[in-house]
């Protein structure tokens, strides 16, 4: 499992030294792992890990929306460019919304350079975050199939890892025999509906502990000032000419000059409010997982064709989704539907698996736009930023939108790996067509 920096950056970011120093943090985590058990054995409460500050009734930016995407876009303007008079509010509990109903896959194996650069920039903040918060987030790079079942498939993962090595991402296409050693336990046999021809294998590709993500980031936001809010819905936000000032709330108004909307599923709810349209619908996603059992899938395995995608969890659960539900909707309840198609395409591929029991499922919302791209910066309103339209493809990007939207706010300048996402190319016809790199078919 990596949980500490390996890429090239020193980590430097906030001032702290660098984070792959291996003696400075074994010496850090024994020093974490004997206060634990002290503050186990002591029988006191347990210190809030963020504060519950009370409101004010002014800040100089307010960020709309609790989840992996708001908490770094705080964490990053408070560590990176020092401007720590930040609130994120949530209308529920943070990490309610897609950042604690998605199956954490990472992976930046995209098929356009505009996408591959941004992920793969993800891929690197999240190889060094655990190091970065000071919080196991427990990433684990345990590479990534994309299985193809036909021509088609086959010549687009030839495609996709041609532009992935070009922009200096690992990925490369292999045979079925390659893809049966990584997993035995897959029916590699060319008697079944869809034989394997080959696959798209990525080994940066992993998948991560969400949750910890979420409380990582609010943890890190909250140490340097941020004040989280939760429970706190956005009833409107005010716009004074071309300018935003500030919002409503279910617990008083709030003035502020930068008000940014990182929400998924109510994004086009809350532009709207602003004065802002956007062409996104929503549509729920589902997922579920089996019973844990002994660890024996080492690898995050994807079938467009099949559309499922299964990974095995650290605990030995193993953690399915499949392609959004076929229809617009606000809904987050599971269907009959989606457990039935789900179990009879896994079975298809590993025929082994019959025997498990599934223990839970969910949905969640995805805010898809025209080509699957994500819509980031500035909108009309001045001071009215988003962070939004990530369709199926939000978690993964946490880490480098909240890096890129504090730069954004904090500098006034849209720095370039965002720049090709922004509201006006669909005004502009610069559509970024990422549709090719979806796990399965929308
Ligand atoms: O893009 O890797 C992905 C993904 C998996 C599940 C939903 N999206």
């Amino acid at each position: 499992m990596n949980v500490a920096g390996n890429s090239q950056d020193n980590g430097r970011r906030n001032g702290r030294p660098p984070s792959h120093n291996g003696k400075a943090r074994s010496s850090r985590s024994r020093y974490s792992a004997l206060r634990l058990l002290r503050h186990g054995l002591s029988q006191q409460d347990w210190p809030l890990a963020w504060r519950q500050p009370p409101m004010r009734s002014s800040y100089d930016v307010v960020i709309i929306g609790g989840g992996v995407h708001g908490l770094a876009a705080a964490y990053y303007l408070a560590a990176n460019h020092g401007i720590t008079n930040v609130a994120v509010l949530d209308k529920s509990y943070i990490g309610s919304g897609g950042s604690g109903r998605n199956t954490a896959i990472l992976r930046s194996n995209y098929l356009t350079p505009e996408g591959i650069r941004f992920y793969d920039r993800s891929v690197k903040l999240y190889e060094h975050l655990a190091a970065d918060l000071n919080f196991n987030v427990m990433f684990s790079q345990r590479g990534h199939l994309t299985l193809a079942h036909n021509d088609s498939s086959l010549r687009t993962m030839r495609w996709r890892a041609e532009v992935n090595k070009l922009q200096g991402v690992d990925s490369d296409v292999i045979d079925a025999g390659e893809v049966k050693k990584l997993v035995p336990y897959m029916d590699t046999s060319t008697t079944v509906r869809y034989p394997i021809l080959g696959a798209l294998y990525h080994p940066p590709g992993g998948i991560v502990r969400h949750d910890a993500v979420v409380w990582g980031y609010a943890r890190g936001a909250d140490a340097l000032g941020v004040h989280i809010h939760q429970d706190t819905e956005v009833t409107g936000i005010d716009v004074s000419g071309d300018r935003v000032t500030g919002v409503r709330t279910n617990r008083g108004d709030i003035s502020a000059p930068v008000v940014v909307n990182c929400t998924a599923g109510w994004s086009t709810l809350i532009s709207d409010m602003a004065g802002v349209s956007m062409p996104v619908q929503t549509f729920p996603l589902q997922a579920a997982v089996t019973e844990p059992v002994r660890p024996f899938l080492d690898t995050v395995v994807v079938s467009g064709t099949l559309h499922v995608y299964v990974s095995q969890t650290d605990r030995g659960e193993l953690v399915f989704g499949a392609s959004v539900d076929p229809f617009a909707s606000y809904s987050t309840r599971g269907s009959l539907e989606f457990i039935e198609g789900l179990a009879g395409h896994v079975l298809e591929l590993m025929p082994p698996l019959s025997k498990m029991r599934l223990l839970r499922q969910w949905s969640g919302l995805c805010d898809m736009t025209p080509d699957y791209s994500p819509i980031m910066g500035p909108t009309p309103v001045e001071g009215f930023h988003v962070d939004v339209g990530w369709g199926t493809y939000g978690f993964k990007a946490g880490p480098v939108s909240g890096e890129a939207m504090a730069e954004t706010i904090a500098t006034g300048r849209t720095p370039e790996i965002i720049s090709s996402f922004g509201l006006d190319r669909f005004t502009q016809g610069r559509l970024v067509g990422e549709k090719g790199a979806a796990a399965v078919g929308h």
